[in-house]
């Protein structure tokens, strides 16, 4: 399948002030939209992978070919990610859980005890990654955290919601203070969009 470069369903400067309009210009526009074209670019070689959607590729990465293969593991990540990404979040988001994703997040402990464990995951990601609460192939709920653009569909695991950590995400306005980017990213987190996903999951 050829990827696209999905819309934000807001406006650039509509998750002000959590997230800053440059910041998603830059963000949305240039870096998600280079891992569309290059994932685009390394699946015209190989036409045979024309059917597979981004989930699907992620989670046969290892019969990928070799020679796109990590091209596609990095490229069709960021495009699989990001499309995630902007959804999850919304201008009039934040707040309390709601839906049976507060079920989950009481299961884990309650909320206050969850965005500690989550943010936690977060900042310590070294280097470039994201954070992540996966719904496993067999069912468990988890905080996970993974590098580069790294799915977690590339386990077997559902991504149920996740924040990306990478220094463009967050480094015009927050500089090099992650851990606020990470606290004040619930502001805008979209919890009908996540309890979408987590029907999605099987959840
Ligand atoms: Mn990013």
């Amino acid at each position: 399948m050829a990827f696209d470069v999905e819309p934000l369903p807001y406006d650039y400067n509509a998750l002000e002030p959590t997230i800053d309009e440059q910041t998603m210009r830059l963000h949305h526009d240039k870096h998600y939209a280079t891992y569309v074209t290059n994932a685009n670019n390394a699946l015209q070689s190989h036409s045979d992978l024309a059917n597979k959607s981004g989930e699907e590729l992620l989670r046969t990465i290892n019969d990928v070919p070799d020679d796109i293969r990590t091209t596609i593991r990095n490229n069709a990540g960021g495009a699989v990610n990001h499309a995630m990404f902007w959804k999850i979040m919304a201008p009039n988001g934040g707040g309390e859980p709601t839906g049976n994703i507060a079920n989950v997040i009481n299961g884990l402990g309650g909320f206050e005890n969850f965005k500690t464990q989550f943010n936690d995951a977060g900042a310590k990601r070294f280097g470039s990654g994201w954070a992540w609460l996966v719904r496993t192939s067999s069912g468990q709920y988890q905080i996970t955290s993974t590098a580069n653009q790294d799915s977690p569909f590339l386990e077997g695991s559902y991504p149920i919601f996740g924040n990306d950590v990478w220094e463009h995400a967050y480094y015009l306005k927050y500089n090099n203070r992650r851990p606020e980017y990470l606290q004040n990213w619930w502001n805008v987190v979209n919890w009908d969009e996540i309890n979408n996903r987590l029907q999605q999951a099987g959840g």
